[in-house]
């Protein structure tokens, strides 16, 4: 593994779902826009949008722009708080489709120019420069004026921010060091200058309790951090998270960017062409589940991945659905066993003798908390070590470490 001389971005689009909302509504431009309001709030009478006034709850707004910030609004902040500070801010409900549709027309227009791209979630991704620049800085600050150009293209005018450094963490944190519409390079030479005095909260994957933690040390920046030995940190943090801040706050992350994403679960489900009923049609409900038992297993298979956990989801006549799963504390693959829980599954389902929630349309299997064979085998291996020594720590890749 190449680990120094490469080059990784990070990208984050600004303000995501606040922006998306501009993209298809100009009138909104230069206005403060918070996205978190309930569907179906109407505008008063004489004005264009709803406000954050009218609101009444209890939720949280998802983002603000960057107008509505200037007024202190920003994401996880309770709405009745930020209609407090700006009556007069726009809210509007989160219409996810819209965001997940523009997620995909700014990827794509990434993955255009530079294909080897980490989708980190709906507005962020990381994106592998090394074969594309050659390893230089100076030709990665090119392209990665390239890749915002198309992402606004592509997107109908949204801003993106960009970190550009040799890894992953570093990228992070230096996606967000100028942003809206900011591109950031720390090249290895400049590690220290850049990110040493920040927070050392701007880490992620320290949060807000290990800062804490790290606060009452006496621990603020990332310099501090770096400063600290390391084999104190290990105690206080355990050896695993202790090695791993000591890592970042030296500017060493080995993760690489990874061009697929794990799927967090499969599942198989089938509606039937008539409603069944669980009593009378119980042989054919078997069948079914026989046969999604066995598909599900083959998917498993393909991937290569066992489960920890299978659920079913049974949707009633009155398209009331219900979902069920087990944790069975062992990891499952072959068809009888996910056959086995699904059953223990259907045994949680509160069928009726009669009416709509005795008659089903559509019955599926799902498994989740997916790992594959290999590391199955080892945190066996762990967890029996563990009852045999009693105390051993569970061991941690650095690739986990939160
Ligand atoms: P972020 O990238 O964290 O934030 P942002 O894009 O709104 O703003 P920034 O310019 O600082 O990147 O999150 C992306 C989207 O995820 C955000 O637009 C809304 C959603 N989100 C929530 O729903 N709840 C939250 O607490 C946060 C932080 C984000
Ligand atoms: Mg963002
Ligand atoms: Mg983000």
């Amino acid at each position: 593994m190449l680990l120094s001389g490469r080059i990784i971005a990070h990208l984050d689009m600004d303000a995501f779902y606040a922006n998306a909302e501009l993209v298809r509504n100009p009138a909104l431009k230069g206005l403060p826009v918070a996205v978190g309001g309930r569907r179906g709030m109407q505008p008063l009478a004489g004005q264009q949008f709803p406000t954050l006034a009218q609101y009444e709850g209890r939720g949280v707004l998802t983002t603000a722009n960057y107008e509505a910030r200037a007024l202190g609004l920003h994401s996880a902040m309770p709405t009745m708080k930020a209609a407090k500070l700006a009556p007069h801010a726009i809210l509007l409900p989160a219409d996810f489709d819209w965001y997940k549709t523009l997620s995909r027309q700014f990827k794509t227009a990434v993955r255009d120019l530079a294909p080897n791209v980490e989708d980190r979630g709906i507005d962020e991704i990381y994106i592998d420069l090394t074969e594309e620049t050659g390893g230089k800085f100076d030709a990665a600050i090119d392209l990665a004026l390239k890749l915002k150009a198309a992402v606004t293209q592509a997107t109908g005018g949204m801003t993106c921010s960009v970190g550009l450094s040799e890894n992953k963490l570093t990228s992070k944190i230096c996606s967000d060091l100028q942003k809206p519409n900011g591109l950031s390079v720390v090249r290895p030479e400049h590690f220290q200058d850049i990110i040493w005095p920040l927070a050392v909260g701007k880490i992620n994957g320290v949060g807000p309790k290990a800062q804490e933690k790290l606060n009452a040390m006496g621990v603020n920046t990332i310099a501090q951090l770096a400063a600290q030995p390391l084999e104190l940190l290990r105690e206080r943090f355990g050896e695993s998270y202790g090695l791993w801040m000591h890592e970042s706050a030296h500017g060493i992350d080995r993760r690489e960017v990874t061009l697929y994403s794990e799927p967090k679960s499969i599942s198989r489900e089938t509606t039937f062409e008539q409603d069944m009923h669980v009593r009378r049609h119980r042989d054919n409900l078997t069948q079914v589940l026989l046969h999604l038992a066995d598909r599900l297993s083959q998917d498993l298979a393909r991937k290569q991945r066992l489960a920890k956990t299978i659920g079913v989801k049974v949707r009633f006549a009155d398209f009331k659905s219900l979902t069920r799963d087990i944790t069975t504390g062992a990891v499952v693959g072959s068809a009888d066993d996910i056959l086995q829980a699904a059953r223990a599954c259907l045994k949680k389902i509160p069928f009726e003798q009669k009416g709509a929630h005795s008659t089903i349309r559509l019955l599926g299997i799902k498994a989740s908390h997916l790992i594959s064979p290999a590391d199955a085998a080892l945190e066996q291996a762990a967890l029996e070590s563990r009852k045999s020594k009693g105390q051993a720590q569970l061991f941690l890749d650095l690739e986990d470490a939160p």
